[in-house]
C-alpha cells in the first residue's frame, strides 16, 4: 500500500471538486525555508496580514506554480485563488498567525485573471483581495 499517496489524496477532495487543479498542501514551521522552483515550478510569495494580501508578482505563466504563503498578521488567514467564469478554485488551509504553508497548483493554460483573496468571513471585504494575471 502506498499510504503516502493515499494521505496526499485525502487532502485534495475539496481542492479537486470542480477543478482541474492538482494541489498539494503542507505546512512548514515559521521561517522554515522550503524547496520549489528547481524542478520547474515558479514561486509566488504570498504575504497575508490585516487587511492586505501581497503577491511577489502580478503575473505568472500557466503550469505549475508554488504559492509560498506566510501569515504575517495577528489573526488566522487563508489563501484562495479563483478564476472568474469557470470552476477553477483552490484554497489553502487556514494558517495561524506566524505560520507558513505552500500550495502547489497547476494553473490551466491560457490568458486570464485570477482573483487571490482570503476566504475567511469578512476578510476579503476588508481588503484582502488582489489579482494575478496568468499568461504565457
Ligand atoms: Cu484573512
Amino acid at each position: 500500500m502506498r499510504t503516502g499517496t493515499i494521505a496526499a489524496l485525502a487532502l485534495a477532495p475539496m481542492l479537486l471538486a470542480g477543478a482541474s487543479a492538482l494541489a498539494m498542501y503542507h505546512e512548514t514551521a515559521a521561517g522554515g525555508a522550503t524547496a520549489a522552483a528547481g524542478d520547474g515550478g515558479r514561486v509566488v510569495e504570498v504575504t497575508l496580514s490585516e487587511w492586505r494580501i501581497e503577491l511577489s508578482t502580478d503575473r505568472v505563466a500557466p503550469g505549475r506554480v508554488v504559492f509560498r504563503i506566510r501569515n504575517a498578521g495577528s489573526y488566522p488567514h487563508a489563501f484562495e485563488i479563483e478564476r472568474e467564469g469557470d470552476e477553477f478554485e483552490v484554497r489553502s488551509d487556514t494558517l495561524a498567525a506566524g505560520t507558513e504553508a505552500e500550495l502547489v497548483v497547476e494553473l490551466p493554460a491560457g490568458t486570464y485573471e485570477l482573483e487571490a483573496y482570503c476566504p475567511l468571513p469578512g476578510h476579503r471585504e476588508r481588503g484582502m483581495v488582489t489579482e494575478l494575471e496568468v499568461s504565457g
